[in-house]
């Protein structure tokens, strides 16, 4: 009984078949390659804007030590003021959000998705979560306390600018020099020139260590030669700030080259 269902089955198929057959050879071949073609330049752009959309990416990193201030620069972004940035963050600050400075142009822009990523050591492994999506890296620096921190800074540095989603995608990193209100804040060009220096000592003391320990993902600057940020692939530039005061034009022009609007 099964086996005349199945042999039924059979010859509705080739019937089916047949019938197809015929349809396309009825079609005229110049219809056919039109059809054809249609589908596969479809196709083709389904798959350019894919690759489109992933490259444009919305998301700034804001990075830093502890205490550098990243947290009263969130809230300065979003809502022009400083409020719930006394305590050491214990999680990441995300938000996507239209710069408060821009809130008149709401509407015609593209929301910009901020993560501000918590230093304290025991949480800097989040940051490999984000630095993937990062259309930009915002290192924040301390300018006040800045000399008895440069050591511990320039490690840092050192790890986000020697990683591969960084490298790779060639992430710009803005080096941000915060507290600019105070008196005692050191300048942006001294802040660089020492984390040059440092990150140069560290060079020549990780790539001694790490032929037999290869953990950093790439290696940094130009050898033999003292390092720079202009020798890094990607862009590294410096600025200033003040997340207490508000004075944030500099990291919001930042985002804004990075972030297309
Ligand atoms: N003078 C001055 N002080 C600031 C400024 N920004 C932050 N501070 C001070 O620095 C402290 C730390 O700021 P936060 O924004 O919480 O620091 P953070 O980088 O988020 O620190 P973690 O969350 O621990 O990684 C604040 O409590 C403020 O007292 C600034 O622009 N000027
Ligand atoms: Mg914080």
């Amino acid at each position: 009984m099964d086996k005349v269902k199945v042999e039924q089955l059979k010859i509705q198929m080739q019937q089916w078949l047949n019938e197809a057959e015929e349809f396309i050879n009825d079609i005229p071949p110049v219809q056919l390659y039109t059809a054809v073609g249609v589908v596969l330049s479809t196709l083709i752009l389904l798959l350019i804007i894919r690759l489109f959309k992933r490259t444009t990416s919305n998301t700034i990193v804001l990075t830093g030590l502890s205490g550098s201030g990243k947290t009263y620069l969130f809230y300065q972004l979003r809502d022009g003021s400083a409020h719930q940035g006394t305590v050491t963050s214990m999680e990441p600050n995300e938000g996507s959000f239209i710069l408060h400075s821009e809130e008149d142009k709401k509407g015609k822009l593209k929301p910009v998705h901020v993560v501000d990523v918590p230093g304290h050591s025991r949480l800097r492994p989040k940051l490999d979560e984000f630095l993937p999506q990062a259309a930009g890296v915002v290192f924040v620096v301390d300018s006040v306390e800045f000399l008895p921190n440069c050591r511990p800074a320039s490690e840092y540095l050192y790890e986000i600018l020697t990683k591969a989603s960084v490298v790779k995608k060639k992430v710009p990193v803005l080096l941000l020099c915060n507290k600019v209100d105070k008196v005692t804040a050191h300048t942006a060009e001294f802040i660089r020139k020492q984390l040059e220096k440092e990150i140069d000592k560290l060079r020549t003391s990780r790539t001694a260590v790490s032929d037999a320990d290869i953990s950093n993902e790439y290696t940094l600057g130009v050898p033999g030669e003292p390092f720079a940020f202009s020798q890094c692939h990607n862009r590294v530039i410096v600025a200033e700030a003040s997340g207490l005061t508000g004075e944030i034009s500099q990291l919001e022009k930042f985002i804004r080259e990075n972030v297309k609007p």
